[in-house]
């Protein structure tokens, strides 16, 4: 089932023609009531008027998370208070959050996208969702939340945490369907096993699982672990929340909706725009957003779009499961690795469990990384020589795949920490 046929299956000269008018417009907006966008707009000179095709957006200035933190807390809202009817925040690891806020309408099409994502992956009114993404500043929860409610769906408002709850509720409540974090999935799914529970007790088909870079390893343990179907959701405060892009059941990519959301991608460090299908940094021109619309914000993600149409009949741009963010990669002795690497090898082992540890530390001026990797209790064993034999093929592994010389560490089972949001795996020592 296709929520908004209209659009999702949109020729694309006509969904061309409608982004063009809306940019027009939110140029329009952002010009007369954002000094911040007037006064770059005009650097580059470039009047409300001027702005009338999508193809004319690579002429347009960026808007960076510094921006945002530059103009803290309400600098880049086009409206006043009295519009704005929801705020939430990122955190960030420095410093000041980021503030986002809302208009009424921003939140009805901040639900229309939602449940545009959660109609991708067959929820509907006879499923029972449980929400077990945090509630609060942090956008996950609220944001699945309305749109839950929107396809009719009975929602859980559980919100993250509390393990043993969420998989008493799971089973007394009968929940179809799950959204939270895929690393907080995966250890919801080995809770479930090690407490003996009869997955026969637990009726979930589907989970929305983003928020953070999972790889498609992931997704087949958190299948198996769960017996279900587990869907990639993606999105970013900054832009509206959940439900930027999502994947359909072809699971080809996530579908951007572009209708709101317009993707380029560029070269991160010449800012140029790159062609479809190449590798680069994601941007987005939110412009449908009334509260704080962006122009070209670079989101840091790294992936490629595919413009070909899809087999579930949408013609929207998907993109690529995300690489990671360029400031997540790790550059170690000159080689530039990404922790969904490391994940990948890991997970295509049996013996490992999705649950592991990069540090990275600076010894004799030389940059060393430690990887600590969880073994599974099925082959946990008191045998150095089977250990030993184990670590040398993960060493192995890894080695041949980034190039560099890791030292690997086995960990006995679930003695590394599990998260409930967004799983910090990185430890750079040398910050
Ligand atoms: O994480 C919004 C969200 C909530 C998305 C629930 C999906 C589900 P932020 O906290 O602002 O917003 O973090 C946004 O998280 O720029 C990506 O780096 C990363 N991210 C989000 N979804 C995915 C995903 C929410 N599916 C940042 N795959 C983004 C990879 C993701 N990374």
């Amino acid at each position: 089932m296709i929520w908004n046929e209209c659009i999702e299956t949109a020729d694309r000269e006509k969904l061309r023609e409608i982004q063009n008018e809306r940019l027009s417009q939110m140029i329009e907006r952002i010009y007369f009531n954002v000094p911040f966008y007037r006064k770059k707009l005009q650097e580059k000179g470039i009047e409300p008027g001027d702005i009338k095709s999508i193809d004319q957006l690579k002429d347009l200035p960026f808007t960076t998370k510094a921006d945002l933190r530059d103009n803290y807390p309400f600098g880049l809202f086009t409206v006043p208070q009295n519009e704005i009817v929801r705020l939430h925040a990122s955190s960030g690891t420095t410093g000041k959050p980021t503030v986002v806020g809302y208009t009424r309408k921003d939140l009805q099409t901040w639900s229309e996208v939602v449940a545009r994502a959660l109609t991708m992956a067959g929820i509907g009114k006879t499923d029972i969702m449980q929400i077990a993404y945090g509630y609060g500043l942090f956008t996950g929860g609220l944001g699945m939340h309305y749109g839950a409610e929107k396809v009719g769906a009975s929602v859980i408002p559980i919100s993250g945490g509390n393990t043993k709850k969420q998989i008493q509720l799971m089973r007394d409540f009968g929940s179809t369907a799950i959204a939270c974090t895929p690393s907080y999935a995966a250890h919801l799914g080995e809770t479930i096993h090690s407490e003996g529970i009869d997955l026969k007790e637990i009726r979930l088909k589907a989970g929305i699982f983003g928020a953070e870079p999972w790889t498609n390893e992931l997704r087949k343990q958190i299948e198996k672990l769960l017996h279900i179907k587990a869907f990639d959701i993606y999105g970013l405060s900054e832009v509206i929340g959940p439900g930027v892009a999502m994947e359909c059941e072809c699971q080809n990519g996530m579908h951007i909706f572009e209708d709101h959301f317009i993707p380029e991608i560029i070269n991160p460090e010449t800012e140029e725009v790159l062609p479809y299908g190449e590798v680069g940094e994601l941007v987005f021109t939110t412009v449908t957003k009334e509260a704080m619309p962006l122009l070209r914000y670079r989101t840091r993600d790294l992936t490629r779009l595919h413009v070909e149409k899809c087999a579930c009949g949408r013609t929207l741009v998907r993109m690529e499961k995300c690489l990671g963010r360029s400031d997540d990669m790790l550059i170690i002795r000159g080689v530039n690795v990404f922790p969904s690497q490391i994940e990948s090898v890991l997970l295509e082992m049996s013996e490992t469990t999705p649950h592991y540890q990069l540090i990275v530390d600076r010894e004799n001026n030389l940059d060393t990384l430690t990887i600590n990797v969880e073994i599974d209790a099925q082959f946990w064993s008191d045998e150095i020589k089977q250990l030993e034999d184990l670590k040398k093929r993960i060493h192995h592994n890894i080695t041949s795949l980034i190039g560099i010389n890791a030292k690997i560490n086995l960990v006995e089972p679930h003695s590394i920490t599990r998260f409930e949001g967004k799983a910090q795996r990185v430890i750079d020592k040398r910050k």
